[in-house]
């Protein structure tokens, strides 16, 4: 599809449905997470999965749990029509099947100092435990390139983009595979035109 964004659907102006429908053929995937998930149910959040299964879906609830409990989860997820799941690298998860595993190794928040503080150590956690993906905040590109540099193989996946402060395409540029944006898209009257600003302004930047 040659997009590089994925949207964030947690909280929104237009129905999640919708929004969905008009951002086919621009964001290739979906991420969603707790708030979405207490708005429409697990339910809700398989309902829609099903409903537009060409998106990538993630469902982030950052877990970090002890092994048995988060493989349930990632199975359960995977059964439900979820191509990927993040977790917290800081628990040394390492069992997952049949569903992409994306690890936490950098936060796009200025509090997450105690992530940042061990971002070395979650990336080498993350290339051990052999995560198909890593989170890295959109808002640090040092840390998306530092991450680059470690782990050649893994996707980087960059959320702060729009209403966190760092601009579409800076994440891109620094090195990060895929864009996560939300607010700046699901709170716009026009989602799809919002959309497509962020898109146009990453292929510039590549
Ligand atoms: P927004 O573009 O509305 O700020 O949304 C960003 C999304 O990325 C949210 O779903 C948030 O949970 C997630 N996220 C983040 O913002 N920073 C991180 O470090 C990790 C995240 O998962």
């Amino acid at each position: 599809m040659n997009s590089r964004l994925i949207l964030a659907l947690d909280f929104h102006k237009v129905e999640p449905g919708e929004i969905l429908s008009e951002l086919e053929g621009l964001a290739v995937g979906v991420k969603v997470g707790f708030p979405l998930a207490l708005e429409v149910g697990w339910g809700g959040l398989r309902s829609l999965v099903r409903e537009f299964p060409d998106y990538y879906w993630i469902a982030d609830f950052k877990l970090a749990d002890i092994p048995d409990v988060t493989s349930h989860v990632l199975s359960k997820f995977a059964d439900w029509g979820f191509d990927a799941a993040i977790i917290h690298l800081f628990t040394g998860h390492r069992r997952y099947e049949g569903i992409d595993v994306i690890g936490v190794a950098g936060m796009s928040h200025p509090e997450s100092h105690i992530v940042r503080g061990n971002f070395t150590k979650l990336l080498d956690q993350a290339y051990l435990l052999k995560v198909m993906g890593i989170v890295v905040g959109a808002t640090r590109q040092e840390m998306i390139r530092e991450a680059r540099k470690r782990l050649p193989e893994a996707l980087i996946f960059s959320p702060g983009v729009g209403f966190q402060g760092a601009k579409p395409g800076e994440a891109l540029k620094a090195g990060a595979d895929f864009e996560i944006v939300g607010r700046s898209i699901t709170l716009s009257e026009d989602p799809r035109g919002a959309a497509e600003q962020v898109v146009e302004m990453e292929r510039e930047s590549l």
